[in-house]
């Protein structure tokens, strides 16, 4: 299978996870990026099972719209059982680098307000120790320099991702080089640096279960 079928086969397998547990009332957490996608896409046979979604960008509130899933504002549910989204780096104890799409802020959001997180990711994704990826921070733009400064007190060598304006009016750091031997410490120290937004760790909420898509199949990491 090419990276695609991986995607798709881990998109349908969140579906199978989830559609036991779905009634008229269910809201769906959904996340963003294109392994996200193979799950909207899979998610839309199963639509006449549950009420609607809450996604964590414009982009996938799109999707899950034309396939006639009703989006909702997280501020009007009291809350959902299941979050379903991807990574872009992700380790054994389901801790996870995420942001790439910076969708980060929006994502660890309704990720908190889910009682259970499930990852979606091909094995290329898997890594022994994080960091490979640059770690996304959004920033409010005006502290931009100053939290990049402090960003390479820590060790990192933050890059601005130039024209990229997220969700939230934020602005992208994108630090390289670090070597994340401490992802809950180090998403905390970064969270306290004034004008952070929020950084792509997910250690402190980390996924609860992964569904990973290999040569063998989709195995299931708890
Ligand atoms: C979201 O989409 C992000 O947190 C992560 O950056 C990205 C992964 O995208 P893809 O599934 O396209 O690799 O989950």
């Amino acid at each position: 299978m090419n990276q695609d079928e991986l995607k798709q086969a881990v998109g349908q397998a969140a579906v199978d996870h989830i559609k036991p547990h779905l009634d008229e009332d269910s809201i769906v957490g959904v996340g963003t990026g294109s392994t996200a996608n193979c799950f909207i896409d899979a998610l839309a046979a199963v639509k006449h099972l549950f009420d609607g979604a809450v996604a964590s960008s414009e982009a996938s509130a799109e999707r899950l719209k034309s396939h006639g899933i009703p989006v909702y504002d997280l501020n009007s549910v009291d809350g959902m059982d299941f979050y379903i989204d991807g990574a872009d780096e992700i380790n054994e104890h389901l801790e996870m680098i995420k942001g790439g799409g910076a969708a980060l802020t929006r994502e660890k959001i309704v990720a908190a307000v889910a009682k259970k997180f499930i990852c979606v990711a091909d094995e290329s994704k898997m890594v022994g120790m994080m960091g490979t990826f640059p770690l996304p921070v959004e920033v409010i733009p005006m502290a931009r320099s100053h939290v990049a400064r402090e960003l390479v007190k820590l060790g990192g060598d933050p890059v601005w991702r130039e024209g990229v304006v997220t969700d939230n009016g934020g602005q992208i750091l994108d630090v390289h080089n670090l070597k994340i031997q401490s992802p809950m410490q180090l998403e905390s120290d970064i969270n306290q640096i004034t004008g952070v937004i929020t950084n792509g760790l997910f250690a402190q909420r980390g996924a609860d279960v992964l569904l990973l898509g290999t040569q063998d199949g989709v195995k299931t990491l708890k």
